[in-house]
C-alpha cells in the first residue's frame, strides 16, 4: 500500500490516498495509428504506480484471455472509439467472462460516455461504464477497487443497479492538459520512408456544432471548458522530446479543430511555431493538423509551412449549401472552395472529409456534390473519397431523425431513410461498384493508397536531400490521381442518372474492378522505381541522422 495526494490533475492536491498497486491493469483498444486515448489512461495510471498492459483490440482475443488469467488483472478497461465496433466489444467481453475472467470490466469513449444506459443495455458483462474524460475517473476507480472501497460513488461513472441504470455526478473535463503526463506510445509503428510518426495533442474539444458529430457533444455535456489548448512551449517540448529520444519526425495532430481560428487561436499558433523555431524542430520534424476551411489563412499557413505544416485535413462534409446547412457546418461552399485553393497556391497537401450524401440529398445534390469534388480534386491534388452521413448516438441529426421517424439500422450500423428512395438503392449500388472493385475504402484500396504516395511526396520535400526526378514524379503521381479521380466521379455521376432517369448501367462490376487495378498497378509502378532509384540516398539520409543522434 502507498499513500499519494488523490488528486493528481484537476489542481487540487489534498487527500491522501490509500492505494495497492501490486494488480496490473489491462487497457485494450483499437491500435492502429496508435491510440492516444489509451495512452494518456495508461500514463495516468502508471504515474500512480500501476503496471498497465495495453492490448490490441484487432490482437487474438486469446493472447487477451491468456495473459488475464496469467496475471489476474484488477480491470480490464475498454475503449470503443467507434460506435461501430459495439458488438465486437461485447463478444470479446462475453468470451472473456465464459472463460473465467471475473475482475472488474469498464469501458469509455464517444458512444459508452453519451449513451450510457444503452451501452449497459448491450453489453450485460460490464460493470462500469466511464464517462467523457477517462484519466481521473479511471485512476479512482482502480483506486477504489485496489484498496476495496466502494466504486459506486465516484464521479463520472454509470452502473447497473437494480432499479436501472445508476449515473453518478459528472466529472468536469481535464482542467490544465499540461498536467497530464505525455501518453505512452507505441513506437513500433506507422513509418513513412523510414521515418516514424506518432499522433498527439495540442488541444481537446471543439467550439463548433455541427450536427452531425459526436465530438462537440462529448465535450459540452460534461461540465468544464469545452475547449481547453496546452501551452504552446509544452507541446514543442513534447516533440522535441519525442524526436530525441524515439527518433520521431512526423506529428500527427488529432486535435478536433486545431486552435487557429480567431485572433487568440491566431495568436496561440503564432507562438506555437516561435516555440517550433526555439526547438529546432522546423526541417528536423514535420506535422499534419485538422482544421475547418474557415480557418485557412494563406499568410499565417504560409508561416505554418515553413515551420514544417506538411498536411491539413479539413473536413468540407459537402458541396452544396443545402447540404452544409443540414450538418450545420456554418461555412459555405464557396468557403470551402477558397481554402482548398489558398492550400493549393502555397503548395500544403491536404485530404478532406466529405459526405457525398446527407439527409437532405437530392439526385440534384448528389451530381452538385460530384461537381464540387471535380472542382477541388479534378486536378490529382488529392485522392477523391466520400461516404454517407452515418447518424452517431448523442448527435442532434440522429435525434431528429428518430423524431421524425427516419431512423433506420441498429446501433452499429445505423441509417436513414432519405427523402428520395431511389437514392437508398443509388448508394447502394455505388458502394457496391466503387468499394467492391477496391477503389474507395478498405486499407489496401486506390484512393487511400494515392493518399499514402501523396504522403510521402510531402515527407520527400521536407525531411530528405532533394532527388533527381522529384518534379517529375510529383507530376506524375498527379496524374494517375487526377485520372483517378476523373474516372470515379464519372462513374458514380453515370450511376446517378441510371437511378433518377433510368439510364442504362454502363458499368459493370468487372471493367471497374480492371480500370481500378489498371490505376493501382500504374501507382505502385511510377512509385516504386522512383523510391528505389533513390533507395541508396534515402538510406543514407537516415543512417546519417541516426549516428547524429547517437552520438
Ligand atoms: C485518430 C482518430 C482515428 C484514427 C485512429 C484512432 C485510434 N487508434 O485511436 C483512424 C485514422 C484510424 C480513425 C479511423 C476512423 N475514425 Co476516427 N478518429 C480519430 C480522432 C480524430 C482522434 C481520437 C483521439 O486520439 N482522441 C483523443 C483522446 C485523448 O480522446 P478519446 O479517444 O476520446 O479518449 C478519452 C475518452 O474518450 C476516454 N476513453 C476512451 N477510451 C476509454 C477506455 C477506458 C477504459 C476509459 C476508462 C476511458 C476511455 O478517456 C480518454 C482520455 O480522456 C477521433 C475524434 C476524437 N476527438 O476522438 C475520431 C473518431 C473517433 N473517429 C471516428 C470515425 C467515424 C472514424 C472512421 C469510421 C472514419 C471513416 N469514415 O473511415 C474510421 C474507423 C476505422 C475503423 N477501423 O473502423 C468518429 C467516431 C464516431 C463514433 N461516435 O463512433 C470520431 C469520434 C470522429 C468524429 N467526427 O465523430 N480515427
Ligand atoms: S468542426 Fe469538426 S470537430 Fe467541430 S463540431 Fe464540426 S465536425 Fe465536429
Amino acid at each position: 500500500m502507498t499513500s499519494e495526494p488523490l488528486r493528481v490533475l484537476d489542481g487540487s492536491a489534498l487527500l491522501p490516498v490509500e492505494r495497492n498497486s501490486s494488480r496490473v491493469v489491462f487497457l485494450v483498444g483499437f491500435q492502429r495509428q496508435s491510440n492516444l486515448g489509451i495512452g494518456y489512461l495508461a500514463a495516468t495510471l502508471r504515474k500512480a504506480g500501476y503496471s498497465v498492459e495495453i492490448f490490441d483490440y484487432e490482437c487474438d482475443r486469446e493472447d487477451i484471455l491468456a495473459a488475464a488469467l496469467k496475471s489476474n488483472p484488477i480491470l480490464v478497461g475498454f475503449s470503443l472509439i467507434f460506435q461501430s465496433y459495439v458488438s465486437q466489444f461485447g463478444a470479446l467481453m462475453r468470451y472473456l467472462r465464459d472463460n473465467g475472467i471475473t475482475c472488474h470490466f469498464c469501458i469509455g469513449g464517444h458512444f459508452p460516455s453519451l449513451s450510457y444506459e444503452r451501452t449497459i443495455d448491450l453489453l450485460p458483462e460490464l460493470d462500469s461504464v466511464v464517462r467523457f474524460e477517462g484519466e481521473l475517473t479511471l485512476l479512482d476507480l482502480v483506486d477504489c477497487l485496489s484498496a476495496g472501497r466502494d466504486w459506486r460513488v465516484i464521479q463520472g461513472i454509470a452502473y447497473r443497479e437494480s432499479s436501472g441504470v445508476k449515473a453518478t455526478e459528472m466529472r468536469p473535463l481535464v482542467h490544465d492538459l499540461d498536467e497530464l503526463p505525455y501518453p505512452e506510445r507505441r513506437f513500433n509503428v506507422n513509418a513513412v520512408l523510414g521515418r516514424r510518426a506518432t499522433p498527439l495533442l495540442a488541444s481537446r474539444g471543439c467550439a463548433r456544432t455541427c450536427s452531425f458529430c459526436s465530438i462537440h457533444m462529448f465535450y459540452r455535456t460534461a461540465p468544464g471548458k469545452v475547449v481547453r489548448t496546452r501551452k504552446p512551449v509544452e507541446v514543442a517540448k513534447e516533440m522535441r522530446f519525442l524526436l530525441d529520444e524515439h527518433g520521431i519526425s512526423i506529428f500527427l495532430f488529432q486535435d478536433d479543430d486545431f486552435p487557429l481560428f480567431g485572433p487568440a487561436w491566431k495568436r496561440w499558433t503564432r507562438e506555437f511555431l516561435a516555440e517550433l523555431h526555439r526547438y529546432g524542430l522546423p526541417g528536423n520534424a514535420v506535422w499534419k493538423i485538422n482544421c475547418r476551411a474557415d480557418a485557412v489563412d494563406p499568410e499565417l499557413f504560409l508561416e505554418m509551412r515553413r515551420a514544417g505544416l506538411h498536411m491539413v485535413y479539413m473536413g468540407l462534409e459537402s458541396g452544396t449549401e443545402e447540404g452544409l446547412k443540414t450538418l450545420h457546418k456554418q461555412i459555405t461552399v464557396e468557403q470551402n472552395l477558397r481554402a482548398v485553393e489558398l492550400l493549393k497556391r502555397i503548395g500544403v497537401r491536404f485530404e478532406f472529409g466529405f459526405m457525398l450524401l446527407d439527409p437532405s440529398s437530392t439526385f440534384e445534390s448528389v451530381r452538385a456534390n460530384l461537381e464540387f469534388l471535380r472542382a477541388i480534386v479534378g486536378d490529382g491534388s488529392a485522392a477523391a473519397g466520400f461516404g454517407r452521413m452515418v447518424p452517431y448516438d448523442g448527435t442532434p441529426i440522429k435525434d431528429d431523425l428518430e423524431r421524425t421517424g427516419r431512423l433506420r439500422g441498429d446501433v452499429a450500423r445505423p441509417f436513414y431513410d432519405f427523402l428520395d428512395p431511389r437514392l437508398d438503392d443509388f448508394y447502394g449500388e455505388v458502394i457496391r461498384m466503387v468499394d467492391v472493385t477496391g477503389w474507395t475504402h478498405g486499407y489496401g484500396a486506390l484512393s487511400p493508397a494515392l493518399n499514402f504516395a501523396w504522403e510521402e511526396i510531402s515527407i520527400l520535400e521536407q525531411l530528405f536531400p532533394a532527388l533527381a526526378g522529384f518534379e517529375e514524379y510529383r507530376r506524375a503521381i498527379q496524374q494517375v490521381t487526377s485520372e483517378s479521380n476523373l474516372a470515379l466521379i464519372q462513374i458514380v455521376e453515370d450511376l446517378s442518372f441510371v437511378y433518377s432517369h433510368g439510364r442504362d448501367n454502363p458499368w459493370s462490376p468487372g471493367e471497374l474492378r480492371s480500370r481500378s487495378s489498371a490505376f493501382t498497378d500504374r501507382l505502385i509502378a511510377t512509385r516504386d522505381e522512383f523510391i528505389l532509384r533513390h533507395q541508396d540516398r534515402i538510406l543514407e539520409s537516415l543512417e546519417s541522422e541516426a549516428h547524429v543522434a547517437c552520438a
